[in-house]
């Protein structure tokens, strides 16, 4: 079984390249920001919550995300493995997958990290608002609310996979062909 973080501050490319590992590798897609946003659209009393954080840019509190990937896992339990998008965001919820991914006797197999500049973080996520109708694409002084949170909340989680020597630096400046070869040559290394 493959468990695969993919890592990186807002409009790294996570969700793009995930696309890449699904076709490729047949895992499955977790991304607590499409759940939310699908939350958002059903106008359940959770998307509706989350949405003023989202808003913001601020995170969802861990409890609600954690519970939500819990019941993704229960409900697939014969996956041969899953690409975390966007979870964890701090350590709380990187323990919690933890203990979660205990009940598979699978752990996190490695997390892999996009680098990319701060100013290509802040251009493609004001492009993709041009089209995406997100309103946390749309105002630089969101996107730089999230970068900063990132820092603050998220960053820290790569202690904590350097310490169980699971980290990987993907250079995620190129195209998106370019970093899913650079990402599918870890992801083979991981496999063998
Ligand atoms: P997310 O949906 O995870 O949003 P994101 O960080 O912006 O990443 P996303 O995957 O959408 O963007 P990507 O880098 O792929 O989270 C949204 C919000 O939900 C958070 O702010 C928070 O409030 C909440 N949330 C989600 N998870 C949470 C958690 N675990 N805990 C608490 N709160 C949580 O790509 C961005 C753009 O770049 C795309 O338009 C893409 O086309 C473009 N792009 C990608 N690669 C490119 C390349 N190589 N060159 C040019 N453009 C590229």
């Amino acid at each position: 079984m493959l468990n695969i973080v993919l890592f990186g501050p807002p409009g790294a490319g996570k969700g793009t390249q995930a696309d890449f590992l699904v076709d490729n590798f047949q895992l499955i897609h977790l991304s607590t920001g499409d759940i939310l946003r699908g939350e958002i659209a059903a106008e359940t009393e959770l998307g509706l919550k989350a949405k003023t954080l989202m808003d913001k840019g601020e995170l969802v509190p861990d409890e609600v995300v954690i519970g939500m990937i819990e019941s993704k896992l229960k409900a697939n339990k014969d996956a041969k493995g899953f690409i975390f998008d966007g979870f964890p965001r701090t350590v709380a919820q990187a323990k919690a997958l933890d203990e979660l991914l205990k009940g598979f006797g699978h752990p996190v197999s490695g997390m892999l990290a996009l680098e990319v500049e701060k100013q290509e973080l802040i251009n493609r996520l004001l492009e993709r608002g041009k089209v995406s109708g997100r309103s946390d694409d749309q105002d630089a002084s969101i996107i730089e609310n999230r970068i900063n949170v990132y820092n603050e909340k998220t960053a820290p989680l790569i202690d904590f996979y350097k310490k169980q020597d699971k980290f990987y630096s993907i250079e995620g400046m190129g195209t998106i062909e370019e970093i899913a070869r650079r990402i599918e040559a870890v992801v083979a290394k991981l496999m063998s």
